[in-house]
C-alpha cells in the first residue's frame, strides 16, 4: 500500500515537471500504479486505516505525487449539491473546454505534497469539460470519456490536472475575489427524532 511516505513534497523536482501521456494500452505497471492511487484515497478515508498509518484524507491525487511523472489522477469524493459519489481513475485527462465564471474554495486550498499553510485563495473554472480515459480497476477496460462537472469536483480534477502541468496550489493563490462566488457546501442539520 501507498503511505505518506511515497507521496513527494514540494521541492521534489518531479512537482515541477508536464507528465508525460500515458500509453494506450496500458502497461501492467501503470495499471497497479492506478489501483495504488485509489487504494491510496480509499484506506486515507478510512478512518481506522488513516489513523493507524498517519494518512491524510485525500479527495484526489496524480501520479507525479508519488514520483511518477505520468497523467493519471484519482478522484474520490462527493460533490456538494446532491452528495454523488465520484470514483474516477483518468488517464490523459485534458480540459477540452471551460466557462467564463471562475468559483473558488472559502477555505482555500491544501494539497498532500504541501506541508505547510499557505494563505490565499486559488481562481478556478466554475465549469469544466474533460476529455481522457477512464480506467475500470475491476475489467481493467480503458473507456473513453468526454464529460462535463462544476463546483467542487471541478476544482479537484482542476488541482489534480495542475499536478500533470508541474503546477502546485502555491503558486497561483491570490488574494482578490471579489465578485466571485465560492463553492457552497450544504449545512448539514442535524434531524432529531
Ligand atoms: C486533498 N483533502 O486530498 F471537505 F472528507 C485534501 C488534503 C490536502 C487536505 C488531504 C481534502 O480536502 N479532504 C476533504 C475535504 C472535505 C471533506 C473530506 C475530505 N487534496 C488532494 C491533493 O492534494 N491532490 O493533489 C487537496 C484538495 C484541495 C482542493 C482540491 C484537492
Ligand atoms: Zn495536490
Amino acid at each position: 500500500m501507498l503511505t505518506m511516505k511515497d507521496v513527494i513534497r514540494e521541492g521534489h523536482p518531479t512537482l515541477a515537471l508536464r507528465a508525460k501521456d500515458v500509453k494506450i494500452p496500458l502497461s501492467e505497471h501503470d495499471k497497479k500504479t492506478l489501483k495504488l492511487m485509489m487504494e491510496f484515497l480509499i484506506n486515507s478515508q478510512t478512518p481506522e486505516i488513516s489513523e493507524e498509518y498517519e494518512l491524510r484524507p485525500g479527495v484526489g491525487i496524480a501520479a507525479p505525487q508519488i514520483n511518477i511523472s505520468k497523467k493519471m489522477i484519482a478522484i474520490l469524493t462527493t460533490d456538494e449539491k446532491d452528495e454523488k459519489l465520484y470514483k474516477m481513475l483518468l488517464v490523459n485527462p485534458k480540459i477540452v473546454s471551460h466557462s467564463v465564471k471562475k468559483t473558488y474554495l472559502p477555505g482555500g486550498e491544501g494539497c498532500l505534497s504541501v506541508d505547510r499553510e499557505v494563505e490565499g485563495l486559488v481562481l478556478r473554472h466554475k465549469k469544466i469539460r474533460v476529455k481522457g480515459f477512464s480506467f475500470n480497476e475491476i475489467t481493467e477496460e480503458l473507456i473513453p470519456v468526454d464529460f462535463r462537472v462544476e463546483g467542487y469536483v471541478g476544482i479537484v480534477i482542476q488541482h489534480e490536472i495542475d499536478h500533470l502541468n508541474g503546477i502546485l496550489f502555491p503558486e497561483i493563490v491570490t488574494e482578490n475575489v471579489d465578485g466571485i462566488d465560492p463553492v457552497v457546501f450544504p449545512i448539514q442539520e442535524d434531524i432529531e427524532e
